[in-house]
């Protein structure tokens, strides 16, 4: 459908997701995604424009759409002849029919059964379910029981999302009915991603339980590093004494600061297998790492049950 050698995505993260890394993950034979989380609509523009000078293959754009500009957003995609487009943090019903016209591939991220169907519903040529593995914005129910009830709940190709980290992930998601996989947090190890080194440092040192999630009192729940900052986030949204005003200020922008300044006052959004990300590698080893690894131990397991 998508015209990419193998069934991995990589996802669309805020702020880190850019023609950099998209590029590269996309010249591995994956699909490269472009965040629309960035310094305004003209700078997603070029980094679209970007990305095609660094790679004639596939290639996507991630639309959040509980940003203020995705009414933008939606529509320069079609002015650049973008292909394929993954959403958000919401329904994209809105935009369908103007994206379908255009002829491009509508790939919403969903975190229930209700909304996969009503994406289908909708006209999506396939959706990603996401479990609350991952990192940033998170819904309720996670991978494992997610992707086998949507897959039974959908005719469209279903991406399974959060959590998948190596080989063994990645064949856990196929063996639970998905036709790719996304991944996220294992991306911000690649050289080719450019976030400020010290995000890369703290993924790299992190463990099992260095993620938090917080957000949930305001109904918008982010999974993050366990930091100074994202521990006194959580107390002050659990202190009835604290305005949810205060709260907002505290976090707006929080992204942004850890992806580009590194600073100890930002939000480094992961995904629980951050704990598992133990190296510096090419976008291509890790795209070669998850599917090689896929087909080894689905192997291995096949041999042993026989
Ligand atoms: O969107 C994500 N993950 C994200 S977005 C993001 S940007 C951000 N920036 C600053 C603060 C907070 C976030 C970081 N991470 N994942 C896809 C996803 N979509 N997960 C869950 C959903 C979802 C949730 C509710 C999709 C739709 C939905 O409701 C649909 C409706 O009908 O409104």
């Amino acid at each position: 459908m998508l015209g990419i050698k193998y069934p991995v995505f990589q996802g669309g993260m805020a702020w880190v997701a850019d023609a950099s890394l998209a590029a590269a993950v996309s010249n591995a034979g994956g699909l490269g995604l472009i965040s629309s989380i960035n310094a305004g609509t003209e700078a997603v523009r070029d980094e679209i424009r970007k990305c095609r000078e660094l790679t004639d293959k596939p290639f996507g754009v991630n639309i959040m759409l509980q940003a203020p500009n995705a009414g933008e957003i939606a529509q320069m995609v079609i002015e650049e002849g973008v292909r394929i487009l993954t959403t958000g943090a919401g329904s994209p019903s809105p935009y369908m029919q103007a994206w379908k016209e255009a002829g491009i591939k509508v790939i919403p991220v969903v975190a229930s059964v209700a909304l996969a169907l009503k994406m289908q519903a909708a006209g999506a040529d396939a959706v990603v379910a996401e479990g609350a593995e991952s990192g940033g914005h998170v819904g309720e129910l996670h991978t494992m029981p997610l992707v086998p009830q949507v897959v039974d709940a959908v005719d469209i190709p279903v991406i399974a999302a959060g959590g998948i980290c190596d080989g063994r992930g990645a064949a856990a998601a196929f063996m639970l009915g998905a036709d790719a996989i996304q991944v996220g947090t294992r991306f911000l190890s690649a050289e080719e991603c450019t976030v400020h080194p010290e995000y890369k440092d703290k993924i790299l040192k992190a463990s099992d339980v260095s993620t938090i999630v917080t957000g949930k009192s305001f109904g918008h729940p982010v999974r993050s590093l366990k930091t100074p900052f994202s521990r006194n986030f959580a107390k002050m949204e659990n202190d009835p004494a604290t305005a949810k005003e205060d709260i907002l200020s505290f976090g707006s922008g929080a992204l942004r600061k850890a992806v580009q300044e590194g600073d100890r006052n930002g939000s480094y959004m992961a995904g629980e297998c951050a704990g598992m990300v133990k190296k510096i590698e090419p976008a291509k080893d890790i795209v070669e790492d998850l599917i090689l690894g896929a087909e080894k131990v689905i192997r291995e397991v096949s041999d042993r049950l026989a």
